[in-house]
């Protein structure tokens, strides 16, 4: 996927006119966005369109989907259905629940990303340190875009060395939860930013900030 100047919208924003106001600010310096839960659940799916006719973006649609292989292909099939370009699915359930989003993804002609470790501080909990793990049984399947932390240099360094530079990698955290997206591009090849752009006074000047930044 092309991810013109390395970033990502995060739209956790939960009403379509709202998140279409901030798109329509700064849609000449993005073209991929990801939608999660919260707009989805609050606007369904019909948001995948919305972002697709009206800004020709990338899609990726943040599910996290952590289930069942069954249950997993039912919801990634009727992401793909929506027009999604991409899902993201959580490694920790294992290969089998993995492998069947990637195999739906194929029949679309779409990608998976695998998310490997998770930004929040609760992620030390129970998912630091299985982010390796994740990423390996994620090359084993052949896959190659994972989402890495930004909020932990070292483990998303770590990650990026067991993927390799072929592999693509998107990393959440920066801005509000304190990653640096200088630093980071320095293990990932995009950021996913979401409420410091949405949520700024000016969008438009917020992602001009940081895009000069990275200069
Ligand atoms: O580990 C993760 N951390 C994270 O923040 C994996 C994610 N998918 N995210 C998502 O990235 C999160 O749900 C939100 O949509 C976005 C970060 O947004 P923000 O913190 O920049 O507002």
């Amino acid at each position: 996927m092309e991810v013109k100047n390395q970033i990502i919208l995060a739209m956790d924003l939960m009403d379509i006119i709202s998140a279409y106001d901030v798109c329509e600010k700064i849609c000449e310096y993005i073209n991929t966005i990801k939608i999660g839960y919260p707009l989805t659940l609050a606007e369904d799916l019909k948001a995948v369109t919305v972002f697709k006719e009206n800004f020709e973006f990338n899609v990726i649609c943040d599910y996290k989907i952590a289930d069942i292989p069954a249950t997993n292909e039912k919801i990634a099939d009727l992401t793909f259905k929506a027009g999604a370009d991409a899902i993201i699915v959580h490694g920790f359930v294992g290969s089998d629940s993995v492998e069947i989003c990637d195999k739906i993804a194929k029949n679309y002609g779409k990608e998976i990303f695998l998310l490997t470790e998770m930004s929040h501080p609760g992620a030390k909990m129970f998912l630091e340190g299985t982010g390796e793990k994740i990423a390996k049984m994620g090359l084993d399947l052949g896959l190659k875009n994972f989402v890495a932390p930004a909020t932990h240099l070292d483990r998303l360094s770590a990650i990026r060395n067991v993927v390799g530079d072929d592999s693509f990698i998107i990393s959440p955290g920066v801005g509000t939860q304190g990653g640096n997206p200088k630093n980071t591009l320095e293990f990932a090849d995009a950021l996913i930013i979401g409420r410091s752009i949405y949520n700024a006074k000016d969008p438009k000047i917020a992602i001009e900030k940081i895009i000069n930044n990275l200069k």
